[in-house]
């Protein structure tokens, strides 16, 4: 393939992209030269209207990201898409395989000075550079991967938070204490208490703060091992991953705070006494450097799509499918360790039980919330669909091809706004009636029926008898009915930097290492043994806050 630089002969000159004499403005925050695309070829917006593809690369959930996450000059361009899904996509000057990092710059002597380093550009790091430079601290984000979001920006079902306005404004009865108590039942009573109250009781302030950056989660529903209603999320239930990226990454552009991506840090670097001083970055454009930092917080996310160290840890989940992003590989865990951080629960790693058969599609957890059954393959139900993941997922892994699928109507459908973009990934079978879906799915027709009417009759009562699913929201009864073929995948890594309250990283010792912090999944002990869904993004923006304070606390008073 001939790398865009090749395809422009002609048409652009080496100056047009990359400035000219001294002033080179190609860097790793990647604006100058993205600049440039855009002002021949337009917006990524106005190029979504022109395309015409079924799937449309620049109008997906990842929102406003820069054409060079996709597009290269010198290498061989690559849609990032193809990370995860399988398209058939075009792309011009594109290779089959992603482009092998460009090698790096020679390595710069100047050093940077900062307040605070935050290493990781997912929920919990823009919500901690957010936090740190409103509380007056001179900050930088640096993140590895080509664009900004992390595991946050696919997050689907939504954020737990106990007490909020929305809450009320439903009617919900709701407490901090029960919230407290949902958390620790789910997670096997292994959780840190500490944190997993620290976590109940910010999480109506954290809808609050995300509220005031101009985040819409007044949708309320229900993920499983929760008591009541309590996971927000924007109006009509669209995911909320891809909306709370896009008003954090609006919020940051609206604070000019420094933000590089393709820029990965090698080392946080320590003085004599063991207090930390700032990180080595190697940055595609920038070659390696040092940033001198009285503060640095690690919010790089798991390890969920490492999957070596997934075996290693989980030998059982070996050969698994993921549902997360690929720079979900554990590096901030290991910077941390490097230091002399202490690890917590890293055994613990939750497959979520609907993940698309074949694919590494999440299928959330709020289909089930808003009425969606488990059937398997002879037709019938076989679990409480909101029970716990652990419990959901062991319950589909005894079934006959180690999957189910989730059956669902269209009164369903039109309850949550994410579930169109499963039938556009063309994941979804459908029928007129039950005795159709039954066909193309291959189940027996009679037993489906029967699966439906007896769960619609414990509707109706208000009780199911049967499997005692707390929460009955919707009989299956509007045509279409549509069923998705669902295995559990590696979803969330409980495990990861032993924090405290004021998530100051702790060493072996049981001490807080001077000036370094860690936020959202990263860390372990809010969790225990498995995490209630809707409550990562409640810890990221919580856990965010606390580290984001406290950093520029402490560069305020060094
Ligand atoms: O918190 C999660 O992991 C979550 C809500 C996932 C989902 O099923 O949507």
């Amino acid at each position: 393939s001939e790398p865009l630089a090749k395809l422009h002969e002609g048409k652009a000159t080496c100056a047009d992209c990359h400035g000219s004499g001294k002033k080179i403005r190609v860097d790793d925050s990647e604006k100058g030269v993205n600049k440039n695309c855009v002002g021949c070829h337009g917006t990524l917006a106005e190029m979504g209207k022109k395309s015409q593809e079924e799937v449309n690369p620049h109008k997906s959930h990842l929102g406003d990201i820069n054409c060079t996450a996709c597009h290269h000059g010198h290498t061989a361009s690559w849609a990032y898409c193809l990370s995860c899904h399988p398209f058939d996509m075009k792309i011009a000057g594109g290779g089959a395989t992603p482009s092998k990092a460009a090698p790096a710059a020679k390595s710069r002597k100047r050093a940077e000075k900062v307040d605070v380093v935050v290493i990781g550009a997912g929920a919990a790091g823009f919500t901690a550079a957010i936090t740190a430079h409103d509380a007056g601290a001179k900050v930088v984000i640096i993140e590895k991967q080509p664009i900004t979001g992390g595991n946050s920006m696919l997050a689907a079902g939504g954020m737990n938070a106990a007490g909020t306005t929305f809450q009320k404004e439903k009617g919900i009865a709701d407490s901090v204490d029960l919230m407290y108590k949902d958390t620790m039942t789910g997670g096997g009573d292994l959780n840190d208490p500490a944190l997993a109250m620290v976590l109940a009781r910010n999480s109506a302030s954290s809808v609050a703060w995300l509220t005031g950056l101009g985040a819409d989660l007044s949708d309320v529903g229900r993920m499983g091992g929760a008591s009541v209603n309590r996971t927000h999320r924007p109006k009509g239930g669209a995911a909320v991953g891809a909306h709370i990226t896009e008003v954090l990454r609006r919020n940051a552009a609206q604070r000019n705070i420094d933000i590089r991506v393709n820029s990965k840090v090698v080392k946080i670097l320590e003085d004599k006494k063991g207090r930390v001083t700032g990180v080595r970055v190697a940055g595609k454009h920038s070659g390696e450097y040092t940033i001198n930092a009285k503060a640095v917080i690690i919010a790089a996310g798991g390890f969920s799509a490492n999957p070596e160290r997934v075996a290693y840890y989980r030998p059982e989940y070996k050969g698994m499918t993921t549902s997360n992003q690929p720079g979900a590989t554990g590096d901030g865990i290991d910077l941390g360790t490097a230091v002399g951080a202490d690890l917590k629960d890293m055994k613990e790693i939750q497959i979520h039980p609907t993940v698309a058969a074949g694919s590494r599609t999440l299928i959330t957890e709020a289909v089930r919330g808003n009425g969606a059954i488990l059937v398997n393959h002879e037709g019938k139900r076989f679990v409480n669909e909101l029970t716990t993941r652990d419990k959901a997922s062991a319950a589909i892994l005894a079934q006959k091809g180690q999957s189910a699928y989730l059956v669902f109507d269209d009164g369903i459908r039109k309850s949550l706004k994410q579930i169109d973009g499963y039938f556009h990934l063309n994941l979804v079978q459908q029928g007129g009636t039950l005795k159709e879906l039954a066909a193309a799915i291959k189940v027996p027709a009679d037993a489906l029926e029967a699966t439906v009417a007896s769960y619609n009759k414990g509707v109706d009562e208000k009780n199911d008898a049967e499997f005692k699913r707390p929460d009955l929201p919707r009989a299956l009864r509007t045509a279409k009915y549509y069923a998705i073929e669902v295995k559990p995948g590696v979803h969330y890594t409980m495990g990861g930097l032993k924090i405290t309250t004021a998530s100051e990283v702790l060493a072996k010792d049981g001490k807080a290492i001077s000036g370094l912090f860690a936020a959202g999944e990263g860390t372990g002990g809010v969790h225990g043994k498995n995490r209630l869904g809707g409550n990562s993004i409640s810890q990221t923006i919580t856990f965010g806050r606390i580290a984001g304070e406290n950093a520029a606390k402490l560069a305020k008073t060094t």
